[in-house]
């Protein structure tokens, strides 16, 4: 009898899955959620045939090099930017992600973002919490419109749409959108959102949404000349990934009240955070939870173990990230 695949759950994930992987595999599970090191990493993949892990672990050629048994590596976030894709796929290393499970979830997040940017809540709640609130106020807190305002979206995946569609049908919002290519147009219709050049989008709209894969064009996709662009009154919102954004640039730009207000929730070399960022006011702060609910990360683990079983099973992998030969 063939002895079972090795995998290793690098993360702590719901014990429902783990099971369900126990079902299949001889699992090595890292329930006490221990962040490695890359080197750590490497030691506990020793032997081990696949890995679920998350976008905060990087998988690049010298990981892979010093783990050749090493045949899968099932990411549970939709964007992959920690695995070096061409090293994986010249290593032979299966690479997937999960996709759509997480869609409406960050979306819904993104809009809370927006929403707790454009009316203040988080700078009220201080206030209020500090004892400061003593009396009504004309102007306490008035933030920007969001019902009938218009949104600007770069990048216009699934996750893009589904903001899209939040604005236009839920607040009455004018969408545009910028992407490396447009929606046809049934889907634009659906969206109700209009292809524009990124400096029309910047400079027409009340809300920037970000929500483009992070890759090495997309690096500084906002930075000092394109917050030049955009509105004295406008809100930047990052769902996307850090290193999309120039977060020192972003930090002068809000001081200096350049732009109205930003929220984010990913950020460059996090976890650490720009400090300028953590001493402006007009910025929403969150630890990249877009996706944390608590259904949604189920799915998202769901289908990492799924993309393992599957692989495992000589059916190939749900969702992959690239095709090997
Ligand atoms: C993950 C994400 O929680 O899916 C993504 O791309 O950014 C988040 O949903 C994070 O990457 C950890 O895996």
């Amino acid at each position: 009898m063939h002895s079972k695949p090795r995998i290793l759950i690098a993360r702590a994930i719901s014990p429902e899955v783990v099971e369900r992987l126990q079902q299949h595999f001889d699992v090595q599970s890292n329930q006490e959620d221990v962040v490695w090191s890359p080197q750590e990493l490497a030691q506990q993949l020793q032997g081990k045939d696949g890995v679920l892990t998350t976008g905060s672990q990087r998988i690049d050629a010298a990981l892979l090099s010093a783990c050749p048994q090493l045949r899968i590596v099932a990411n549970m976030a939709v964007g992959y930017n920690n695995f070096d894709v061409p090293a994986m796929t010249t290593a032979g290393v299966q690479g997937t992600n999960a996709p759509d499970v997480l869609t409406e979830t960050t979306a819904d997040f993104g809009f809370a973002l927006l929403m707790a940017t454009a009316r203040r809540i988080c700078e009220s709640e201080h206030y209020l919490r500090a004892g400061q609130w003593k009396d009504w106020r004309y102007d306490l807190f008035a933030g920007a419109e969001v019902h009938g305002s218009t949104l600007g979206i770069i990048g216009m995946g699934r996750i893009g749409q589904a903001i899209a569609r939040r604005g236009a049908h839920g607040f009455g919002m004018k969408v545009i959108y910028h992407n490396r290519s447009r929606l046809d147009a049934a889907l634009e219709a659906e969206c109700q959102a209009r292809y524009v050049g990124k400096q029309e989008l910047l400079s027409s709209a009340d809300h920037v949404m970000l929500v483009l894969p992070f890759t090495q064009e997309n690096h500084h996709t906002i930075g000092e000349a394109e917050l030049a662009q955009m509105k004295p009154t406008a809100t930047l919102i990052n769902i996307a990934r850090g290193g999309i954004v120039d977060d020192a640039a972003l930090a002068r730009a809000l001081r200096e009240r350049r732009i109205a207000a930003a929220g984010l929730d990913v950020f460059e070399g996090e976890p650490v955070v720009h400090p300028d960022l953590l001493t402006v006011p007009n910025v929403v702060l969150t630890p990249h939870i877009a996706s944390a609910t608590q259904g949604t990360r189920s799915a998202m683990a769901g289908l990492a173990a799924d993309n393992l079983i599957s692989f495992f099973a000589g059916k190939g992998a749900l969702t992959p990230v690239n095709r090997l030969a």
